[in-house]
């Protein structure tokens, strides 16, 4: 098994710094350690770089588009290439703008994966409708085809690549008015912190996988925001929102998307060691992390 860790040390897609110091805590926790234990063949070729523009004026309501878009398409390239080779790509960031490259990237190899989106927040803002600004929460937005990139517009790189029947959401419980309406009009398949709640996380995860790949047939990309745990357990995060998933309920999203054996990819984004009121916060928050990438690289605890 052979697997490429694709660091995006990024934060551009929002205010805070830190973010782009997530893989180095993560790396420095034993991640590739950990993954080698689980018999991974693990690659990991150093840190990608992200050049910042020299000016980058907001383009109507966008913070740092170029800088974004540039730094996405870096993303593309490297993911696209580890996919190919035919390893599985774990991608750790940074922000999750980083994701327009990871979406992209992985269906450079398989056109018709699905998408599994961990997070509190939809990501599916556009350009036009975000309220913010910030392009974390806009990834979804161009690869869906939902915004239509004008000449010109540093995101006119992204291929349309992601139809919504492909796309899953579980643990939101910050979602905006626009991307609420995006659910209802397109029919996607979302999952709130709600039905875990009343289903539970094992049913959530069965009724996910039987909306967009009922027989497993295609390949699947998991994209999780650390976000989407409870502050309890991941504090170290930029955008944190109370009522998230619980360490356990987590990693057993990971564990029964690996046990499917159609797992091609993971992104875990969103980890900020500048946050948090202690050094325990920025602990909990990277082994956090690092569980979830080995409950998704096959950990079955057993
Ligand atoms: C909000 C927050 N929906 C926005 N998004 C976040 O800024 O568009 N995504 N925090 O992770
Ligand atoms: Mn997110
Ligand atoms: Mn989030
Ligand atoms: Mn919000």
């Amino acid at each position: 098994r052979k697997l490429s860790i694709v660091s995006a040390p990024f934060s551009g897609g929002q205010p805070k710094g830190g973010v782009d110091k997530g893989p180095e805590y993560l790396l420095g926790g034993g991640l590739e350690k950990h993954l080698q234990s689980l018999d991974w063949d693990t690659k990991f070729d150093g840190h990608l770089e992200f050049p910042v523009p020299e000016s980058d004026e907001d383009i109507g309501k966008m913070k740092r588009p170029r800088y974004v878009a540039e730094a996405s398409r870096r993303v593309y390239k490297a993911v696209s290439e580890a996919a190919v080779s035919g390893r599985f790509v774990l991608t750790i960031g940074g922000d999750h703008s980083i994701a327009v490259g990871t979406v992209a990237g992985v269906r450079e190899k398989y056109p018709d994966a699905c998408l599994i989106w961990v997070d509190a927040h939809c990501d599916l803002n556009t350009p036009a409708a975000t309220d913010s600004g910030n392009l974390h929460g806009c990834p979804l937005s161009w690869v869906t085809g939902l915004a239509k990139p004008e000449k010109d517009d540093p995101f006119g790189w992204v291929p349309e690549c992601l139809d919504f029947k492909n796309l899953a959401y579980i643990a939101l419980r910050d979602v905006d008015d626009f991307e609420k309406k995006m659910i209802k009009e397109h029919g996607i398949t979302a999952y709130s912190m709600h039905h875990v709640d009343k289903y539970g996380i094992g049913k959530v995860v069965e009724m996910a996988l039987q909306k967009v790949n009922p027989d497993l047939s295609k390949p699947i990309h998991l994209s999780f925001d650390v976000d989407a745990m409870d502050p309890f357990f991941a504090p170290s995060t930029g955008t944190p929102v109370r009522g998230g998933l619980t360490w356990r309920e987590a990693c057993y999203i990971c564990e029964e998307l690996a046990a499917t054996g159609k797992l091609v990819a993971m992104d875990l984004v969103e980890c900020n060691p500048a946050l948090g009121a202690s050094q325990k916060d920025i602990d909990d928050t990277i082994s956090a992390g690092i569980s979830l990438a080995k409950s998704a690289c096959g950990d079955t605890l057993l």
